[in-house]
């Protein structure tokens, strides 16, 4: 997408019920998706309130009318939960600002699309554990989301990316991706395409259980790393569940998985090196106990067995999509340098293998938890 300019953000920001005068206005956060900026305003000499400006991505996300329809309808549901559950709305969950039109997104005259958060205050989204407390703290929340959103109608929902997380079909999307080689990159990734294709079994596992209703769907986040979810500075609990446009039916060890691929690494997600990067069982173990604990006994016997396999198959998953972008031109994901792409699917290709090395622990972790429930 073209880069937003400071003459495209200063019409944004004068269609949006912003308050005050805008004294700060900088990139902000590490997404690999959306645009995002931190504008601070003041509106008196003493106060000073911050907002999130965001442009949507309009090459992953085709529809954005539909994708803020999503939002308003999940956001106003957790609001609803956590106002009866004694909590506060205001940092518990995203809230919206509308533009001046009143409606929850603005178009620009280029044809980009945005809308703006409040900002949670005093607290951090981190993109590596630095704490394992709130590794854990993050897995109760994302388990109580996916708690809270049990009773909202999936139907409503619009599918904001066809085949998120339908592995089956990303495995054909790889394939087609090295065939084309549009890049002309496959000859020097040979052993990454490789790893691939040897294991379409992963690729298969979740569709053809679905298919045999062994799984259930249930309206899950899909993008659960670390850094979409914000932790409060003063007591460390996972205060809000942010990046809500892939919110979907989904699966829930997929939700599990996607975490675990990001925040149990001992790495981050585009070390070079890759003798730092493997899978730490006892970030797995932190995060499964505080994921069956947030989701409140709704998860099934079945779930909680196959969480080994949601983390393995995320994983997997994620390092494709990441080739796959690498090998059609770098055209999804944001790189910030020559081959991050690459890197990335690197990482998470060394984590897939780190828990295929590391299985029979991680099922016996999950069955130690599943005896409990
Ligand atoms: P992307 O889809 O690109 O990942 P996100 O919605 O996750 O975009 O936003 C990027 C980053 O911006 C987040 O990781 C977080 O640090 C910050 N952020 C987003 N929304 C808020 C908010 N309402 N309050 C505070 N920080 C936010
Ligand atoms: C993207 O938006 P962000 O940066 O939180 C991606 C996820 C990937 C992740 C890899 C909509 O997440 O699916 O797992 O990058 N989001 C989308 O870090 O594709
Ligand atoms: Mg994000």
């Amino acid at each position: 997408m073209a880069q937003v300019t400071k003459e495209q953000r200063a019409e944004v920001i004068k269609s949006f019920q912003y308050e005050g005068i805008l004294i700060d206005d900088v990139p902000y956060g590490s997404g690999h998706i959306n645009d995002t900026y931190l504008l601070t305003f003041e509106t008196s000499e003493t106060k000073r309130i911050k907002v999130i400006l965001q442009r949507m991505n309009r090459t992953v996300f085709a529809k954005p009318v539909e994708l803020m329809e999503n939002i308003t309808g999940v956001t106003s549901h957790l609001r609803k939960k956590i106002i009866e559950n004694g909590g506060n709305p205001e940092r518990e969950t995203l809230n919206v600002i509308p533009a001046v039109d009143g409606k929850s997104y603005y178009k620009d005259s280029f044809g980009d699309y945005w809308r703006s958060y409040k900002f949670i205050t005093a607290a951090t989204s981190y993109d590596q554990v630095e704490d394992p407390k709130h590794f854990y703290q993050s897995a109760v929340a994302f388990g109580n989301f996916q708690k809270l959103l049990a009773d909202y109608p999936a139907e409503t929902l619009h599918e904001t990316i066809e085949g998120f997380h339908d592995t089956k079909a990303r495995f054909r999307a790889f394939n087609e991706a090295v065939e084309r080689d549009c890049m002309n990159r496959a000859a020097s990734v040979q052993a990454e395409i490789q790893f691939v294709l040897d294991r379409e079994d992963v690729a298969n596992c979740f569709a053809d259980m679905q298919s045999r209703g062994e799984v259930p769907l249930r309206v899950t986040h899909n993008d659960t790393k670390l850094n979409n979810i914000m932790i409060d500075d003063k007591t460390g609990k996972g205060i809000c569940v942010i990046d809500l446009d892939t919110v979907m039916p989904g699966l829930a060890v997929n939700d599990f998985g996607d975490s675990i691929r990001f925040g149990a690494s001992t790495a981050a997600e585009d070390e070079t090196d890759l003798s730092k990067v493997s899978c730490s069982m006892e970030l797995f173990e932190l995060y499964a106990k505080g994921f069956i604990e947030g989701c409140g006994g709704k998860l099934t016997k079945k779930e909680i067995e196959l969480m080994p396999m949601g983390a393995k198959v995320m994983t997997f998953e994620c390092g494709m999509r990441f080739l796959t972008d690498y090998l059609q031109g770098d055209t999804y994901f944001k790189i910030h340098r020559k081959d991050h792409n690459l890197d990335r699917a690197r990482t998470q290709f060394k984590l897939v293998e780190d828990m295929e090395r590391k299985w029979y622990t991680m099922k016996e972790i999950i069955e130690k938890y599943n005896s409990l429930t």
